[in-house]
């Protein structure tokens, strides 16, 4: 995948609030081309293998048990600068800490159920899309 991807979840919490639309609505307004997507439901082992840098930490359980509680929105994401403006618009990882009009302040609830999933480097956006898309599902 190409440096100017990311790759993105709206997060089952987002789902369940009926947020699909307004975030997609964002993204795109912000100027991101959908390249992929689809919706979807990680299993216990998908969330545990998309999370595996944080199994040693204490919320581990508490993520995968809400990751899998329900579907998802996975998609690819393209723009100049992808990764670093992607993050700048969904704000950060607590929302009581996300700038005003960030994604996660306007839809996210707490720390745990944040809404939406922005890839954190241009390595680990092409391993999550790759983990989520093959190649003729990406456009
Ligand atoms: P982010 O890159 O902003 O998604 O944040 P992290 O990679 O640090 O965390 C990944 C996910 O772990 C978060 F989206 C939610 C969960 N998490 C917690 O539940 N508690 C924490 O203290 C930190 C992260």
């Amino acid at each position: 995948m190409a440096t100017n991807r990311t790759f993105t979840m709206l997060k089952p919490d987002a789902v369940e609030n009926g947020h699909i639309g307004a975030i997609l609505e964002k993204i795109t307004a912000a100027g991101f081309k959908i390249a992929a997507m689809k919706y979807t439901q990680l299993s216990k082992r998908d969330a545990q293998q998309f999370y595996a840098v944080h199994n040693e930490r204490p919320f581990f359980g508490e993520l995968v048990e809400f990751m899998t509680r329900g579907p998802i929105v996975a998609a690819i994401l393209e723009k100049d600068n992808a990764v670093d403006d992607f993050r700048a618009l969904i704000g950060a990882t607590n929302p009581e800490e996300a700038a005003e009009g960030t994604i996660r302040k306007l839809f996210a609830t707490s720390i745990g159920e944040n809404a939406v999933h922005g890839s954190d480097s241009d390595e680990n956006a092409a391993i999550e899309g790759a983990f989520h898309f093959s190649g003729r599902e990406i456009f």
